[in-house]
Protein backbone atom coordinates (compact mmCIF):
# COMPACT_ATOMS: atom_id res chain seq x y z
CA UNK A 1 0.00 0.00 0.00
CA UNK A 2 1.43 3.36 -1.30
CA UNK A 3 0.21 6.00 0.57
CA UNK A 4 0.07 9.80 -0.59
CA UNK A 5 -0.10 13.63 1.15
CA UNK A 6 -3.66 14.77 1.35
CA UNK A 7 -3.23 18.30 0.21
CA UNK A 8 -5.99 21.02 -0.90
CA UNK A 9 -8.66 17.86 -0.82
CA UNK A 10 -6.07 15.76 -3.48
CA UNK A 11 -3.65 12.83 -3.04
CA UNK A 12 0.10 13.72 -4.41
CA UNK A 13 3.22 11.48 -4.20
CA UNK A 14 5.70 13.46 -2.65
CA UNK A 15 7.59 16.05 -4.99
CA UNK A 16 11.23 14.67 -3.91
CA UNK A 17 9.80 11.53 -4.40
CA UNK A 18 11.40 10.26 -1.44
CA UNK A 19 9.58 7.39 0.27
CA UNK A 20 9.79 5.47 3.80
CA UNK A 21 9.61 1.63 3.97
CA UNK A 22 6.34 1.00 6.09
CA UNK A 23 6.38 -2.01 8.78
CA UNK A 24 3.38 -4.49 9.76
CA UNK A 25 4.67 -5.26 13.65
CA UNK A 26 2.67 -8.52 13.61
CA UNK A 27 5.32 -10.12 11.02
CA UNK A 28 8.10 -7.72 10.64
CA UNK A 29 7.56 -7.29 6.85
CA UNK A 30 7.27 -4.08 4.88
CA UNK A 31 3.58 -3.86 3.67
CA UNK A 32 3.68 -0.14 2.03
CA UNK A 33 5.70 2.96 1.55
CA UNK A 34 5.03 6.36 3.01
CA UNK A 35 6.23 9.80 1.57
CA UNK A 36 9.27 11.05 3.30
CA UNK A 37 8.23 14.61 2.83
CA UNK A 38 10.04 17.52 2.53
CA UNK A 39 10.02 21.13 2.97
CA UNK A 40 7.92 21.97 -0.46
CA UNK A 41 5.94 19.59 0.56
CA UNK A 42 5.17 21.74 3.62
CA UNK A 43 5.07 24.77 2.01
CA UNK A 44 2.49 22.95 -0.47
CA UNK A 45 0.37 22.28 2.54
CA UNK A 46 0.55 25.83 4.05
CA UNK A 47 -0.36 27.60 0.87
CA UNK A 48 -3.35 25.50 0.82
CA UNK A 49 -4.09 26.02 4.53
CA UNK A 50 -3.66 29.87 3.91
CA UNK A 51 -5.61 29.70 1.06
CA UNK A 52 -8.40 27.98 2.73
CA UNK A 53 -8.63 30.30 6.18
CA UNK A 54 -10.42 33.19 5.02
CA UNK A 55 -13.53 31.52 3.88
CA UNK A 56 -13.30 28.59 6.11
CA UNK A 57 -13.18 30.67 9.40
CA UNK A 58 -15.85 32.98 8.33
CA UNK A 59 -17.84 29.42 7.52
CA UNK A 60 -21.22 29.52 10.15
CA UNK A 61 -20.56 27.48 13.25
CA UNK A 62 -23.77 25.17 11.97
CA UNK A 63 -22.21 24.02 8.75
CA UNK A 64 -19.08 23.35 10.40
CA UNK A 65 -20.39 21.77 13.19
CA UNK A 66 -22.40 19.47 10.14
CA UNK A 67 -18.93 18.62 8.49
CA UNK A 68 -17.43 17.68 11.52
CA UNK A 69 -20.68 15.59 12.67
CA UNK A 70 -20.86 14.23 8.98
CA UNK A 71 -17.39 12.83 9.03
CA UNK A 72 -17.67 11.60 12.63
CA UNK A 73 -20.68 9.68 11.16
CA UNK A 74 -18.23 8.41 8.71
CA UNK A 75 -15.73 7.05 10.64
CA UNK A 76 -18.56 5.06 12.02
CA UNK A 77 -20.01 3.51 8.61
CA UNK A 78 -16.37 2.64 7.71
CA UNK A 79 -15.19 1.30 11.24
CA UNK A 80 -14.32 -2.12 10.12
CA UNK A 81 -12.24 -0.99 7.61
CA UNK A 82 -10.66 2.01 10.04
CA UNK A 83 -9.79 -1.12 12.77
CA UNK A 84 -8.19 -3.29 10.58
CA UNK A 85 -5.99 -0.66 9.20
CA UNK A 86 -5.04 0.48 12.50
CA UNK A 87 -4.60 -2.78 14.07
CA UNK A 88 -2.07 -4.05 11.03
CA UNK A 89 -0.53 -0.74 11.05
CA UNK A 90 0.23 -0.33 15.01
CA UNK A 91 0.45 -3.99 16.31
CA UNK A 92 -2.97 -3.17 18.67
CA UNK A 93 -5.26 -6.09 18.68
CA UNK A 94 -8.44 -5.99 16.54
CA UNK A 95 -10.63 -6.10 19.34
CA UNK A 96 -8.91 -2.81 21.05
CA UNK A 97 -9.08 -1.07 17.86
CA UNK A 98 -12.42 -1.57 17.36
CA UNK A 99 -13.53 -0.67 20.80
CA UNK A 100 -11.58 2.37 21.64
CA UNK A 101 -9.08 3.33 18.99
CA UNK A 102 -12.10 3.86 15.90
CA UNK A 103 -15.03 4.72 18.13
CA UNK A 104 -13.07 7.41 20.24
CA UNK A 105 -12.01 8.53 17.08
CA UNK A 106 -15.59 9.32 15.53
CA UNK A 107 -16.15 10.77 19.26
CA UNK A 108 -13.64 13.26 19.06
CA UNK A 109 -15.55 15.00 15.66
CA UNK A 110 -18.80 14.26 17.02
CA UNK A 111 -17.73 15.74 20.50
CA UNK A 112 -16.04 18.75 19.22
CA UNK A 113 -19.11 19.20 16.13
CA UNK A 114 -21.18 19.98 19.28
CA UNK A 115 -19.08 21.75 21.07
CA UNK A 116 -17.87 24.59 18.78
CA UNK A 117 -22.01 25.49 18.57
CA UNK A 118 -21.69 26.11 22.79
CA UNK A 119 -18.16 27.87 22.87
CA UNK A 120 -19.21 31.36 23.93
CA UNK A 121 -17.32 34.26 25.18
CA UNK A 122 -17.53 36.60 27.96
CA UNK A 123 -18.13 40.07 27.99
CA UNK A 124 -17.60 43.01 30.86
CA UNK A 125 -19.35 45.75 31.61
CA UNK A 126 -17.26 48.42 32.54
CA UNK A 127 -19.78 50.24 35.02
CA UNK A 128 -19.09 53.93 36.13
CA UNK A 129 -16.88 54.18 33.17
CA UNK A 130 -20.00 53.78 30.22
CA UNK A 131 -17.89 50.93 28.43
CA UNK A 132 -18.77 47.86 27.34
CA UNK A 133 -15.76 45.19 26.91
CA UNK A 134 -16.81 42.20 24.68
CA UNK A 135 -14.06 39.29 24.05
CA UNK A 136 -13.30 37.74 20.38
CA UNK A 137 -12.26 34.15 20.50
CA UNK A 138 -10.77 34.39 16.51
CA UNK A 139 -9.54 31.64 14.85
CA UNK A 140 -5.52 31.67 14.46
CA UNK A 141 -4.76 30.80 11.15
CA UNK A 142 -3.05 27.85 10.04
CA UNK A 143 -2.09 25.86 12.58
CA UNK A 144 0.15 22.29 13.31
CA UNK A 145 -0.98 18.99 15.06
CA UNK A 146 1.62 16.64 14.95
CA UNK A 147 0.94 13.38 16.67
CA UNK A 148 2.71 9.76 18.09
CA UNK A 149 2.23 6.27 16.89
CA UNK A 150 0.72 4.58 19.95
CA UNK A 151 -3.41 5.74 19.51
CA UNK A 152 -2.86 6.83 16.19
CA UNK A 153 -6.14 8.01 14.52
CA UNK A 154 -6.94 8.59 18.24
CA UNK A 155 -4.81 11.03 19.07
CA UNK A 156 -4.57 12.52 15.23
CA UNK A 157 -8.08 13.68 15.62
CA UNK A 158 -8.28 14.83 19.16
CA UNK A 159 -6.10 17.68 17.75
CA UNK A 160 -7.27 17.76 14.29
CA UNK A 161 -11.28 18.21 15.24
CA UNK A 162 -10.60 21.67 17.77
CA UNK A 163 -8.49 22.94 15.31
CA UNK A 164 -10.63 23.02 12.54
CA UNK A 165 -13.88 23.57 14.40
CA UNK A 166 -12.62 26.62 15.81
CA UNK A 167 -12.38 28.10 11.94
CA UNK A 168 -8.48 27.00 11.18
CA UNK A 169 -6.54 25.60 8.96
CA UNK A 170 -4.68 22.38 9.01
CA UNK A 171 -0.81 21.31 8.43
CA UNK A 172 -1.07 17.97 9.90
CA UNK A 173 1.43 15.15 10.62
CA UNK A 174 0.95 11.46 12.04
CA UNK A 175 3.67 9.25 13.23
CA UNK A 176 5.91 7.75 10.02
CA UNK A 177 5.43 5.00 11.80
CA UNK A 178 1.71 4.65 11.87
CA UNK A 179 0.88 6.46 8.72
CA UNK A 180 -2.52 4.45 7.11
CA UNK A 181 -5.93 5.56 9.26
CA UNK A 182 -4.61 9.09 8.39
CA UNK A 183 -4.38 8.56 4.87
CA UNK A 184 -7.42 7.43 4.95
CA UNK A 185 -8.92 10.18 6.80
CA UNK A 186 -8.63 12.36 3.45
CA UNK A 187 -10.82 10.34 1.60
CA UNK A 188 -13.63 10.76 4.23
CA UNK A 189 -12.97 14.58 4.85
CA UNK A 190 -13.94 14.89 0.79
CA UNK A 191 -16.77 12.36 1.40
CA UNK A 192 -18.58 14.52 4.38
CA UNK A 193 -17.67 17.52 1.83
CA UNK A 194 -14.56 19.40 4.07
CA UNK A 195 -14.01 22.44 1.82
CA UNK A 196 -10.32 21.39 0.31
CA UNK A 197 -7.60 22.83 2.13
CA UNK A 198 -8.84 23.01 5.34
CA UNK A 199 -6.79 19.90 6.52
CA UNK A 200 -3.70 18.84 5.08
CA UNK A 201 -1.69 15.89 6.20
CA UNK A 202 1.73 15.19 4.73
CA UNK A 203 3.41 12.57 5.79
CA UNK A 204 7.08 11.85 6.63
CA UNK A 205 10.05 11.52 9.28
CA UNK A 206 9.87 14.04 12.53
CA UNK A 207 13.65 15.26 11.58
CA UNK A 208 12.09 15.94 8.05
CA UNK A 209 8.70 16.63 7.45
CA UNK A 210 7.98 17.33 11.16
CA UNK A 211 11.19 19.64 11.08
CA UNK A 212 10.03 21.77 8.58
CA UNK A 213 6.47 22.05 9.89
CA UNK A 214 7.68 23.34 13.22
CA UNK A 215 10.13 25.48 11.41
CA UNK A 216 7.69 27.37 9.33
CA UNK A 217 7.06 30.93 10.22
CA UNK A 218 3.78 31.15 9.26
CA UNK A 219 2.17 28.12 11.28
CA UNK A 220 1.36 29.91 14.41
CA UNK A 221 1.03 27.60 17.01
CA UNK A 222 1.40 23.83 16.89
CA UNK A 223 0.07 21.14 18.78
CA UNK A 224 2.20 17.91 19.60
CA UNK A 225 1.76 14.75 21.28
CA UNK A 226 4.99 12.59 21.63
CA UNK A 227 8.34 12.16 23.22
CA UNK A 228 9.75 14.40 26.36
CA UNK A 229 12.99 15.02 24.30
CA UNK A 230 10.91 15.73 21.26
CA UNK A 231 8.96 18.37 23.12
CA UNK A 232 11.83 20.28 24.34
CA UNK A 233 12.77 20.41 20.57
CA UNK A 234 10.13 21.58 19.57
CA UNK A 235 9.58 24.11 22.21
CA UNK A 236 13.01 25.53 21.46
CA UNK A 237 12.74 26.12 17.58
CA UNK A 238 9.21 27.55 18.35
CA UNK A 239 9.48 29.64 21.05
CA UNK A 240 12.10 32.61 19.35
CA UNK A 241 8.92 32.78 16.80
CA UNK A 242 6.25 33.24 19.76
CA UNK A 243 4.34 30.03 18.18
CA UNK A 244 1.60 28.67 20.51
CA UNK A 245 2.42 25.67 21.63
CA UNK A 246 0.46 22.49 23.23
CA UNK A 247 2.71 19.90 24.23
CA UNK A 248 1.30 16.35 25.73
CA UNK A 249 4.42 14.16 26.30
CA UNK A 250 5.58 11.35 28.34
CA UNK A 251 4.45 10.01 31.76
CA UNK A 252 5.53 7.52 34.85
CA UNK A 253 2.61 7.21 36.29
CA UNK A 254 1.60 5.79 39.72
CA UNK A 255 -1.14 3.66 40.66
CA UNK A 256 -1.03 3.65 44.20
CA UNK A 257 -3.51 1.12 46.30
CA UNK A 258 -4.17 1.19 49.87
CA UNK A 259 -5.35 -2.24 51.73
CA UNK A 260 -9.31 -0.41 51.61
CA UNK A 261 -9.88 -0.59 48.10
CA UNK A 262 -12.21 -2.86 46.14
CA UNK A 263 -9.86 -5.19 45.72
CA UNK A 264 -11.07 -7.32 42.47
CA UNK A 265 -12.31 -4.18 40.88
CA UNK A 266 -8.49 -2.88 41.41
CA UNK A 267 -6.92 -5.65 40.27
CA UNK A 268 -9.26 -6.07 37.29
CA UNK A 269 -8.41 -2.21 36.58
CA UNK A 270 -4.77 -2.62 37.15
CA UNK A 271 -3.75 -5.55 34.85
CA UNK A 272 -5.73 -3.20 32.07
CA UNK A 273 -3.88 0.08 33.28
CA UNK A 274 -0.60 -1.75 32.92
CA UNK A 275 -0.67 -3.68 29.84
CA UNK A 276 -3.66 -2.40 27.07
CA UNK A 277 -2.31 -1.28 24.24
CA UNK A 278 0.71 -3.09 24.86
CA UNK A 279 1.45 -0.29 27.66
CA UNK A 280 2.18 1.78 24.92
CA UNK A 281 -0.27 4.42 26.74
CA UNK A 282 0.98 7.32 28.04
CA UNK A 283 -1.55 7.02 30.85
CA UNK A 284 -0.60 3.37 31.66
CA UNK A 285 0.07 3.18 35.62
CA UNK A 286 3.48 2.25 34.83
CA UNK A 287 4.82 2.24 38.94
CA UNK A 288 2.67 0.29 41.17
CA UNK A 289 2.41 0.94 44.89
CA UNK A 290 1.08 -1.79 47.06
CA UNK A 291 0.27 -0.84 50.98
CA UNK A 292 2.23 -3.36 52.75
CA UNK A 293 -0.06 -5.39 54.54
CA UNK A 294 -1.52 -6.72 51.13
CA UNK A 295 1.57 -6.72 49.22
CA UNK A 296 1.92 -10.33 49.53
CA UNK A 297 -1.52 -11.23 48.34
CA UNK A 298 -1.71 -8.41 45.48
CA UNK A 299 1.64 -9.81 44.15
CA UNK A 300 0.03 -13.85 43.96
CA UNK A 301 -3.13 -12.56 42.70
CA UNK A 302 -1.67 -10.41 40.00
CA UNK A 303 0.99 -12.20 38.28
CA UNK A 304 -1.68 -15.01 38.10
CA UNK A 305 -3.94 -12.78 35.91
CA UNK A 306 -0.70 -11.75 34.26
CA UNK A 307 -0.05 -15.07 33.21
CA UNK A 308 -3.54 -15.69 31.62
CA UNK A 309 -2.69 -12.83 29.32
CA UNK A 310 -2.47 -14.34 25.98
CA UNK A 311 0.09 -12.71 23.57
CA UNK A 312 -0.55 -13.50 19.79
CA UNK A 313 -1.52 -11.92 16.43
CA UNK A 314 -3.19 -8.78 16.73
CA UNK A 315 -6.48 -10.23 14.68
CA UNK A 316 -6.98 -12.97 17.00
CA UNK A 317 -10.18 -12.03 18.83
CA UNK A 318 -7.96 -14.52 21.73
CA UNK A 319 -5.63 -12.14 21.50
CA UNK A 320 -5.07 -9.67 24.45
CA UNK A 321 -1.63 -8.42 23.97
CA UNK A 322 -0.52 -7.41 20.80
CA UNK A 323 2.95 -6.50 18.62
CA UNK A 324 4.85 -3.73 20.23
CA UNK A 325 5.04 -0.68 17.20
CA UNK A 326 8.17 -1.54 16.17
CA UNK A 327 11.88 -3.63 15.87
CA UNK A 328 13.44 -0.27 17.87
CA UNK A 329 11.20 0.15 20.51
CA UNK A 330 10.61 -3.83 20.87
CA UNK A 331 14.93 -3.08 21.43
CA UNK A 332 14.30 0.05 23.49
CA UNK A 333 11.68 -1.82 25.73
CA UNK A 334 14.14 -5.00 25.93
CA UNK A 335 17.01 -3.07 27.02
CA UNK A 336 14.99 -1.40 30.15
CA UNK A 337 14.38 -5.06 31.44
CA UNK A 338 18.15 -5.84 31.53
CA UNK A 339 18.53 -2.53 33.46
CA UNK A 340 15.98 -3.61 35.94
CA UNK A 341 18.03 -7.16 36.06
CA UNK A 342 21.35 -5.13 36.99
CA UNK A 343 19.91 -2.54 39.13
CA UNK A 344 18.77 -5.55 41.50
CA UNK A 345 15.18 -5.57 40.44
CA UNK A 346 13.13 -8.97 40.05
CA UNK A 347 11.45 -10.20 37.29
CA UNK A 348 8.36 -11.68 38.68
CA UNK A 349 6.70 -12.35 35.45
CA UNK A 350 8.19 -12.65 31.60
CA UNK A 351 11.19 -10.73 30.12
CA UNK A 352 11.32 -12.07 26.82
CA UNK A 353 10.56 -11.97 23.50
CA UNK A 354 7.96 -14.02 22.36
CA UNK A 355 7.93 -16.36 19.37
CA UNK A 356 3.96 -16.18 17.43
CA UNK A 357 3.47 -19.61 15.22
CA UNK A 358 3.36 -18.33 11.86
CA UNK A 359 4.95 -14.91 12.54
CA UNK A 360 8.20 -15.30 14.37
CA UNK A 361 9.30 -11.84 13.09
CA UNK A 362 6.57 -9.92 15.25
CA UNK A 363 7.92 -7.49 17.56
CA UNK A 364 5.63 -9.76 20.41
CA UNK A 365 6.80 -9.40 24.34
CA UNK A 366 5.43 -11.46 27.27
CA UNK A 367 3.43 -8.84 29.54
CA UNK A 368 6.41 -7.98 32.46
CA UNK A 369 6.18 -7.42 36.33
CA UNK A 370 9.53 -6.24 37.79
CA UNK A 371 9.55 -5.77 41.73
CA UNK A 372 11.60 -3.21 42.61
CA UNK A 373 13.44 -2.63 46.31
CA UNK A 374 13.79 0.95 45.33
CA UNK A 375 11.56 3.66 43.79
CA UNK A 376 14.83 5.70 42.57
CA UNK A 377 16.21 2.91 40.10
CA UNK A 378 16.16 3.81 36.31
CA UNK A 379 13.10 1.68 35.53
CA UNK A 380 11.14 2.99 38.26
CA UNK A 381 12.25 6.73 37.27
CA UNK A 382 12.09 6.71 33.50
CA UNK A 383 9.26 5.59 31.12
CA UNK A 384 9.35 2.54 28.84
CA UNK A 385 5.86 3.05 27.17
CA UNK A 386 5.59 -1.18 26.77
CA UNK A 387 4.07 -4.35 28.66
CA UNK A 388 6.34 -3.37 31.37
CA UNK A 389 5.24 -2.47 34.93
CA UNK A 390 7.13 -2.08 38.14
CA UNK A 391 5.47 -3.09 41.75
CA UNK A 392 6.87 -1.91 45.37
CA UNK A 393 5.29 -2.03 48.82
CA UNK A 394 4.80 0.73 50.39
CA UNK A 395 4.36 1.82 54.52
CA UNK A 396 2.29 4.90 54.95
CA UNK A 397 0.66 7.48 52.58
CA UNK A 398 3.19 9.94 53.39
CA UNK A 399 5.97 7.68 51.84
CA UNK A 400 3.88 6.72 48.67
CA UNK A 401 2.97 10.48 47.81
CA UNK A 402 6.91 11.20 48.24
CA UNK A 403 7.86 8.29 46.13
CA UNK A 404 4.86 8.87 43.81
CA UNK A 405 5.94 12.47 43.34
CA UNK A 406 9.54 11.43 42.52
CA UNK A 407 9.77 11.57 38.98
CA UNK A 408 10.20 13.89 36.59
CA UNK A 409 6.83 13.36 35.09
CA UNK A 410 3.52 14.46 36.15
CA UNK A 411 0.99 13.27 33.85
CA UNK A 412 -1.55 11.00 35.85
CA UNK A 413 -2.24 9.27 38.71
CA UNK A 414 -4.45 6.28 39.78
CA UNK A 415 -5.52 5.95 43.28
CA UNK A 416 -7.25 2.90 44.91
CA UNK A 417 -9.01 3.70 48.35
CA UNK A 418 -12.42 4.06 50.02
CA UNK A 419 -11.06 6.57 52.26
CA UNK A 420 -12.71 9.70 51.30
CA UNK A 421 -10.65 12.22 53.78
CA UNK A 422 -7.38 10.07 52.34
CA UNK A 423 -8.61 10.64 49.00
CA UNK A 424 -8.86 14.19 48.94
CA UNK A 425 -5.34 14.65 50.77
CA UNK A 426 -3.87 12.85 47.89
CA UNK A 427 -6.09 14.08 44.85
CA UNK A 428 -4.59 17.86 46.53
CA UNK A 429 -0.78 16.58 46.51
CA UNK A 430 -0.62 14.31 43.85
CA UNK A 431 2.15 15.91 41.05
CA UNK A 432 0.01 15.16 38.04
CA UNK A 433 -2.75 16.63 35.43
CA UNK A 434 -5.19 13.69 35.85
CA UNK A 435 -6.28 11.63 39.34
CA UNK A 436 -7.98 9.12 38.85
CA UNK A 437 -9.66 7.26 42.26
CA UNK A 438 -11.06 3.60 41.88
CA UNK A 439 -10.94 4.23 38.02
CA UNK A 440 -8.93 4.31 35.27
CA UNK A 441 -8.53 5.97 32.01
CA UNK A 442 -12.62 6.56 32.29
CA UNK A 443 -12.51 9.82 29.61
CA UNK A 444 -14.90 12.42 29.83
CA UNK A 445 -14.13 14.33 26.64
CA UNK A 446 -15.65 18.08 28.02
CA UNK A 447 -12.55 17.62 31.19
CA UNK A 448 -8.76 19.37 30.86
CA UNK A 449 -6.42 16.80 29.39
CA UNK A 450 -2.88 17.35 29.73
CA UNK A 451 0.26 17.14 32.21
CA UNK A 452 3.10 19.23 34.47
CA UNK A 453 6.63 19.24 34.83
CA UNK A 454 8.43 17.23 31.80
CA UNK A 455 4.70 15.62 30.55
CA UNK A 456 4.21 18.88 28.96
CA UNK A 457 2.32 22.41 29.05
CA UNK A 458 -1.32 22.90 28.40
CA UNK A 459 -4.48 21.46 28.09
CA UNK A 460 -6.17 19.60 25.58
CA UNK A 461 -9.86 18.66 25.95
CA UNK A 462 -13.34 20.61 25.95
CA UNK A 463 -13.13 24.41 25.92
CA UNK A 464 -9.37 24.19 26.74
CA UNK A 465 -8.41 23.20 23.21
CA UNK A 466 -11.05 25.69 21.71
CA UNK A 467 -9.50 28.09 24.01
CA UNK A 468 -5.84 26.73 22.77
CA UNK A 469 -6.72 26.68 19.16
CA UNK A 470 -8.64 30.43 19.08
CA UNK A 471 -7.18 34.15 20.24
CA UNK A 472 -8.55 36.06 22.75
CA UNK A 473 -9.47 39.58 21.38
CA UNK A 474 -10.97 42.38 23.61
CA UNK A 475 -13.38 44.79 22.17
CA UNK A 476 -13.70 48.22 24.66
CA UNK A 477 -16.35 50.35 23.19
CA UNK A 478 -17.07 53.38 25.41
CA UNK A 479 -20.79 54.70 24.79
O1 LIG B 1 8.24 9.77 19.54
P1 LIG B 1 8.48 11.13 18.82
P2 LIG B 1 9.01 8.39 19.34
C1 LIG B 1 7.39 8.45 24.24
C2 LIG B 1 7.75 7.01 24.51
C3 LIG B 1 8.57 6.65 23.34
C4 LIG B 1 9.33 7.93 23.13
C5 LIG B 1 9.88 8.13 21.76
O2 LIG B 1 8.51 6.92 25.68
O3 LIG B 1 9.41 5.57 23.60
O4 LIG B 1 8.37 8.94 23.39
O5 LIG B 1 8.90 7.80 20.79
C6 LIG B 1 7.31 13.70 15.33
N1 LIG B 1 9.96 18.02 14.62
N2 LIG B 1 6.09 8.61 23.60
O6 LIG B 1 10.47 8.63 19.05
O7 LIG B 1 9.73 11.09 18.02
C7 LIG B 1 7.27 12.26 14.89
O8 LIG B 1 7.46 12.15 13.51
C8 LIG B 1 8.65 17.78 14.50
C9 LIG B 1 5.05 9.09 24.43
O9 LIG B 1 8.28 7.59 18.39
O10 LIG B 1 8.31 12.19 19.84
C10 LIG B 1 5.90 11.85 15.37
O11 LIG B 1 4.90 12.32 14.44
N3 LIG B 1 8.08 16.60 14.72
C11 LIG B 1 3.92 9.58 23.64
C12 LIG B 1 5.76 12.62 16.68
O12 LIG B 1 6.72 13.67 16.61
C13 LIG B 1 8.89 15.59 15.12
C14 LIG B 1 3.53 8.78 22.48
C15 LIG B 1 6.06 11.78 17.92
O13 LIG B 1 7.28 11.14 17.77
C16 LIG B 1 10.28 15.78 15.28
C17 LIG B 1 4.67 8.35 21.71
C18 LIG B 1 10.81 17.07 15.02
N4 LIG B 1 12.11 17.34 15.12
C19 LIG B 1 5.88 8.24 22.31
N5 LIG B 1 10.82 14.61 15.69
C20 LIG B 1 2.72 10.04 24.43
N6 LIG B 1 2.87 11.15 25.15
O14 LIG B 1 1.65 9.47 24.35
C21 LIG B 1 9.81 13.71 15.78
N7 LIG B 1 8.64 14.30 15.42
Amino acid sequence: MNIQNYINGQFHNPSSNNWIDNYNPSNGEVYGRIPNSSKDDVENAYIAAKSAFPSWSQTTLEERSRILIKISELLEANSQRFAEAESKDNGKPLSLAKAIDIPRAASNFRFFGNAITQFASESHESIGQDAINYTLKQAIGVVACISPWNLPLYLFTWKIAPAIAAGNCVVAKPSEITPVTAYLLGEICNEAGLPKGVLNIVHGLGTTTGQAIIEHPDIKAISFTGGTATGAHIAKIAAPMFKKLSLELGGKNPNIIFADCDYNDMLETTVRSSFANQGQICLCGSRIFVEASIYETFKTDFIKKVKQLKVGHPSKTSTNIGALVSKPHLEKVMQYINIAKEDNGTILYGGNKVIVKGYENGYYLEPTVIEVSTDECKVNQEEIFGPVVTIMPFNSEDDVLQMANKVKYGLSATLWTNNLKRTMRMSNQLQSGIVWVNTWMLRDLRTPFGGIKNSGIGREGGFEALRFFTEAKNVCIKY
